[in-house]
């Protein structure tokens, strides 16, 4: 049975009937600029081809119903009307309750509708399974409700979700990426403007994810910790973000700054002109200096902001070794765990996967990695 068909299945029955309306959002993989979107920096990240979907039906009157496919078809409902309060015991439904309250924080009147959600999106593996959730509601609530708000504005309205009402205080790629993405291309986002950029896979590159099972500990902390010492060093150099500094002026400056904020905005700042250099790589399809990029990016991450894990790092030791200078590896995500990306000629696909299953058990104390070849994809729609 595909997706589709499980989550039919379990709509029909959970409301008994069929549903009228099926939406989607994708998950995402960074390619390159990594911690850099809350810094008002740039970020190359693809849509995946993993994704929430939710099937959906009008009410007659102005409640929510929603059921999760991933936890045993459990039931939370509330009122479209404010305030929505937090569930504690259906803590998956604070995603859908947070995108509620935000439309309606911003005036929009909801109509009452049915949803059921399935989503394959590796969960706590740092490919915003939220995010996705996020978006998909956004689309399934506007769209239901006859309001015709654009792709951007979900983006935004699931990241306020995420910091407001979640309590996580991430940037804006995670959403951005996944309402807007576009099949075969990666997305160049200033995280300020938020304009973009369609930069397009080269046809023999495969975008591998190698998710490491690490469980993420410590991540909400560390990715706050990391947040306030970004900005304790944008406040040192008097500017609005790190985005707003040279490398130039940050060596300049760096005397009075202690050494450890200082390394932490040297990731940004060095990431930021990392990520514009590689977006310019892949749009000429070039493998290899691409790959260069993606290198440095993962020792940044390892050395100054401190972000990876042995087993992170043991990874992306078994790619480089299989593939040399042809294509990139790299930690991907938050950080502490999580998944590595691959941007590597497809010919080189199985003697990655090989490799990986033999050596990575050595580098993680038995645990086994899961590979996932994917196709970079449209973002949020109809389904
Ligand atoms: C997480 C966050 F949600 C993103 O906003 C981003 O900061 C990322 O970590 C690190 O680049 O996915």
């Amino acid at each position: 049975m595909n997706q589709k068909q499980a989550l039919t299945e379990l709509f029909a029955k959970t409301f008994g009937h069929q549903p009228t309306h099926y939406f989607q959002a994708p998950g995402r993989v960074n390619l390159i600029g990594e911690h850099t979107d809350y810094n008002d920096g740039f970020v190359l990240p693809c849509a995946i081809d993993y994704q929430a979907m939710i099937a959906a039906s009008p009410r007659d009157d102005q409640k929510m119903v929603a059921t999760a496919h991933s936890y045993d078809g459990q039931v939370s409902e509330f009122e479209l009307s404010l305030p929505v309060s937090h569930s504690e015991e259906a803590f998956w439904s604070n995603y859908v309750r947070g995108v509620a309250s935000v439309l309606m924080e911003k005036g929009m009147s909801l109509k009452g509708v049915n949803i059921a959600i399935i989503g394959n999106v590796p969960q706590g593996a740092g490919l915003s399974s939220s995010a996705c959730l996020e978006v998909v509601t956004g689309l399934t609530l506007t769209r239901m409700s006859g309001l015709d708000i654009s792709l951007k504005e979900l983006a935004l309205i699931g990241q306020k979700a995420e910091n407001e009402f979640v309590g996580c205080n991430c940037g804006i790629m995670d959403q951005m990426v996944s309402a807007c993405g576009r099949e075969d291309h990666a997305m160049l986002l200033d995280c300020r403007s938020l304009d973009t950029r369609l930069v397009s896979i080269p046809k023999n590159a495969a975008v591998v994810i190698i998710n490491s099972n690490v469980k993420r500990g410590l991540v909400d902390s560390e990715y706050n910790t990391r947040r306030e010492q970004c900005e304790a060093a944008a406040k040192h150099f008097g500017v609005k973000a790190l985005r707003d500094i040279t490398f130039e002026q940050l060596e300049a400056g760096r005397n009075d700054l202690d050494e450890l904020t200082y390394r932490r905005a040297r990731h940004v700042v060095t990431e930021n002109e990392r990520t514009l250099a590689a977006a310019e790589a892949l749009a000429r399809g070039d493998l290899k200096a691409m790959g260069e990029f993606m290198a440095e990016s993962h020792i940044s991450m390892r050395d100054d902001f401190e972000i990876t894990v042995p087993a992170i790092d043991g990874i992306v030791e078994i790619v480089k070794d299989v593939i040399g200078s042809e294509g990139g590896v790299r930690m991907t995500g938050g950080g502490f765990g999580g998944c590595v990306v691959a941007l590597i000629p497809e010919e080189k696909v199985d003697a990655v996967k090989k490799a990986v299953h033999e050596h990575y058990p050595k580098y993680a104390n038995g645990l086994t990695a899961d590979i996932y070849i994917c196709h970079a994809s449209q973002g949020a729609g109809e389904a």
